[in-house]
């Protein structure tokens, strides 16, 4: 622990462990470094590339650079949801380069593997893809975030604006900001 503090209001408590949930694909009720492991591939696969390539090399190794930083904060190889949340809240939410310094590459990098025609942003299918590994949400929700999102139909949701979707998500506290919305409304 690096002894910071860190207030976790109720409503983002609530959005971390649904996070947790999707992490937890198993429902082993801990996440391990093998989750992260198995998620960057997957993202990594769904955009094509194969295991061991240099770009499923790059996925994994952010995914492992988060996990790390992840299991460091709490100093422990296995996390439970408050382990996670505390964590989380810590590195991430707590000040404001933790976003850019840990999360953000993160995103880049497994928005980027789903990103199979290299423009720079996600169509509707390639969102479709992050949705389906990296979120593990079904198509429904990620063809109406894309509807939302995406002002014409044949257009796309660059990668930039995704990222900047997904900080809404952990910092804004209006429940009715675009970004609070990308995984779908949270629970009462
Ligand atoms: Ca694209």
């Amino acid at each position: 622990m690096n002894g910071v503090v860190v207030k976790v209001s109720k409503y983002l408590g609530k959005k971390l462990a649904r996070r947790f949930r999707a992490w937890d694909a198993d429902g082993s009720g801990y996440l391990c470094e093998e989750d992260f492991v198995r998620r960057a591939r997957l993202v990594a696969s769904a955009g094509g590339h194969d295991v061991g390539s240099v770009r499923h090399l790059e996925v994994q190794e952010q995914f492992l650079i988060l996990w790390k930083s992840l299991a460091g904060e709490a100093g422990v190889d296995h996390l439970t949801v408050e382990q996670y949340c505390t964590a989380f809240a810590a590195l991430v939410v707590s000040h404001p380069d933790g976003f850019d310094a840990v999360y953000g590459p993160f995103i880049r990098a497994s928005a980027g593997a789903v990103d199979i025609d290299g423009d720079g942003a996600l169509n509707r299918r390639e969102l479709r893809l992050w949705y389906a590994t990296h979120l593990q949400l079904p198509m429904g929700v990620s063809d109406h975030v894309f509807d939302e999102m995406v002002p014409d139909p044949h257009g796309v949701l660059p990668i930039e604006e995704l990222v900047g979707w997904v900080r809404d998500y952990y910092f804004n506290e209006d429940p009715n900001s675009p970004g609070n919305k990308i995984l779908g409304e949270v629970e009462p």
